[in-house]
């Protein structure tokens, strides 16, 4: 049973603007949103929803932050973009404040996470080849079954869901995967000397909130450490304070030789992404080898100052480490054979729907819109719920209760 949503003639009419002039590469739920603020969106009718995706953890700060948007209109007005032809006042101060904030020597400033994936794999590679002495050209890079970081014909070359490779071919050479949360097969693939990296997510975001068992993430760091392997950890999604900590590599203190930053660093704002590494790594990359139009642009790096500042004056990791396990706890009172699953950490997390006399996690999304509350669902049965991590307890108690009204109203 597909249920419907009842769309007002100013809402069809702007979805068949998009069905008639745009591309069909998405599948959106019929919701036409106008406005944000905080954890709530509006649609074009003027009905509020809490926003449970967040731009897939890209407006962790909360839609529209007063200081994100109050750093973006005063930038705007004096200087966006310079390109990397010359300096400017802005781009050293930001390079500095970065560095300092992760621990990092450098950073590499980019826009989007793909480009962020993209360009650790340059590194890691050029790594590879001046400083481990991988022949030219043989430079493999390891990557987890179940990836997912972006839509490149290098992200999709390492990817294992036909949904993102298939019919776009040929693919990128030397990528090879091993099972995610599996030290043993790692460190078979790492015995091979032309390995330079294994990126990997510290939980797979898109493969459906994959939690890795406690230990996985530093016992791959030893693993890199014996065989001389880099550590990429593609942070776009899980960093940022979305799992209850600045990174999620933090809740197994493992420090990733690449770091790997996007989405959140600007608020949802607009694309900014951020590379970071230490000297021996960074600076393998000389002057003309790599770069963007709007990589490190003024206004992308006040933004990113700022929304960098908001994630701790307001100790938004702290509150998504709380809120995230009374979330869960509530989650697990629900009292349905709908849901099968429920795991995550911090404020990313997702419920596994099995279906039931018809129902699919799409109809359940769909009820969940009816009831004032937005998420989508990933891989068919897996529905996401990514809040801004500005919410509140009493929010998140309001949000619990009408996903266990709409989750029961099938019983
Ligand atoms: C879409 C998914 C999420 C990411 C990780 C890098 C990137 C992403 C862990 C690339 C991007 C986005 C892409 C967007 C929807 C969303 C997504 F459903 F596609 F898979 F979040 F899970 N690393 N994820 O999750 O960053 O280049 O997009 O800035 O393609 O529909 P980007």
């Amino acid at each position: 049973m597909i249920a419907e949503m009842n769309l007002s003639a100013k809402a069809q009419q702007l979805i068949d603007l998009e069905d008639k002039h745009g591309a069909h590469n998405y599948h959106p739920l019929p919701v036409v949103l106008e406005k944000g603020l905080g954890v709530h969106v509006w649609d074009v009718d003027g009905k509020q929803y809490y926003d449970f995706l967040s731009a897939y953890s890209a407006v962790n700060q909360g839609h529209c932050h007063p200081r994100i948007i109050a750093a973006l209109i005063d930038q705007a007005k004096k200087l966006t973009l310079t390109s990397r032809a010359f300096h400017n006042n802005i781009l050293g101060e930001y390079e500095c404040f970065i560095t300092n904030y992760f621990g990092y020597d450098k950073v590499l400033p980019m826009n989007t996470g793909v480009e962020g994936g993209e360009t650790a794999i340059k590194l890691a590679r050029r790594w590879g080849y001046v400083k481990k002495g991988i022949e030219d050209n043989k430079a493999k890079i390891i990557f987890a079954e179940g990836n997912f970081w972006g839509r490149t014909m290098a992200a999709i070359s390492s990817s294992t869901d036909p949904s993102s490779f298939s019919k776009f071919g040929p693919f990128m050479p030397g990528f090879e995967t091993v099972p995610y949360n599996n030290l043993q097969k790692l460190e078979e693939a790492f015995k091979d000397k032309n390995v330079a990296a294994f990126m990997v997510e510290p939980i797979q975001g898109e493969a459906g909130v994959l939690v890795p068992d406690y230990g996985y993430l530093k016992g791959a760091k030893a693993l890199c450490e014996k065989y001389n392997v880099l550590l990429i950890a593609d942070e776009v999604q899980t960093g940022l304070a979305r799992t209850g900590k600045m990174l999620a590599c933090d809740h197994e203190g493992v420090r990733p030789d690449i770091l790997i930053l996007g989405k959140a660093l600007s608020g949802g704002v607009l694309p900014v992404a951020a590379i970071l590494c230490d000297d021996d790594i960074m600076l393998n990359i000389k002057p003309g080898e790599h770069g963007s139009t709007y990589g490190g642009n003024p206004l992308a790096c006040v933004v990113a100052i700022e929304a960098l500042k908001v994630l701790k004056d307001e100790k938004l990791a702290d509150n998504s480490e709380t809120l995230g396990e009374l979330f869960r706890e509530k989650l697990n009172e629900i009292d349905s054979e709908l849901i099968t699953t429920v795991r995550g950490k911090g404020l990313l997390n997702a419920i596994i729907i099995k279906e039931k006399d018809g129902i699919s996690a799409w109809d359940v999304c769909l009820k969940l819109a009816e009831n004032g509350l937005l998420a989508k669902p990933t891989h068919g049965d897996i529905i996401r719920f990514a809040p801004p991590l500005v919410i509140t307890k009493e929010q998140i108690l309001d949000c619990a209760a009408i996903i266990r009204k709409t989750i029961e109203s099938y019983n």
